[in-house]
């Protein structure tokens, strides 16, 4: 029998019309055999975090059942990357199509090349919000409901 596990996807552009780059990498995951029941959030726009002198991103979150183990999973998104056209530009730099592992079941690990829960996922509002509209009440394994993340997060900015 094989095993089905609901992961979440962080998608970002910030070059050649990223909501064209986003449509794109959706419609060719919800066409895998390996994707089933996939959700796709609404696109938000947001300044770029790290350096300042690049175009805004389009972010979005995508939720769904996969069949690949998380290295299979990072594989595939990477192929994705490079089939659409990503080359490595400077680091948290500007990008064609940045495809992330978020969550991948209820699991925790650290591994040289792939931290599940995301690393920065509780930092970051535009992969919480995106995330929050699909799947409201996921739970991040290691840091609590969303939208208790949610709050800490807008608590910072008040004075
Ligand atoms: N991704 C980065 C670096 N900075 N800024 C925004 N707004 N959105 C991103 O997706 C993003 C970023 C590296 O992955
Ligand atoms: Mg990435
Ligand atoms: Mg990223």
């Amino acid at each position: 029998m094989v095993k089905w596990t609901k992961v979440a996807v962080g998608l970002g552009s910030n070059l050649s019309n990223p909501a064209s780059q986003l449509d794109e990498a959706c419609n060719k995951l919800r066409a895998s055999p390996h994707v089933l029941n996939f959700r796709c959030s609404s696109y938000f726009h947001s300044k770029p975090l790290g350096p300042e002198d690049q175009p805004d991103f389009v972010n979005a979150a995508a939720v769904f059942e996969t069949d690949l183990t998380p290295e299979h999973l990072l594989a595939l998104l990477q192929a994705f990357e490079k089939r659409q056209g990503r080359v490595k530009l400077r680091h948290w730099g500007e990008r064609l199509i940045d495809l992330d592992i978020l969550l991948y079941g209820n699991q925790q690990f650290n591994q040289p090349n792939l931290t599940v829960p995301h690393p920065f996922l509780t930092e970051r509002d535009f992969v919480l919000l995106p995330l929050a509209e699909l799947w409201p009440d996921v739970m991040i394994p290691g840091r609590g409901q969303i939208q208790n993340i949610i709050m800490q997060l807008n608590s910072r900015y008040v004075v």
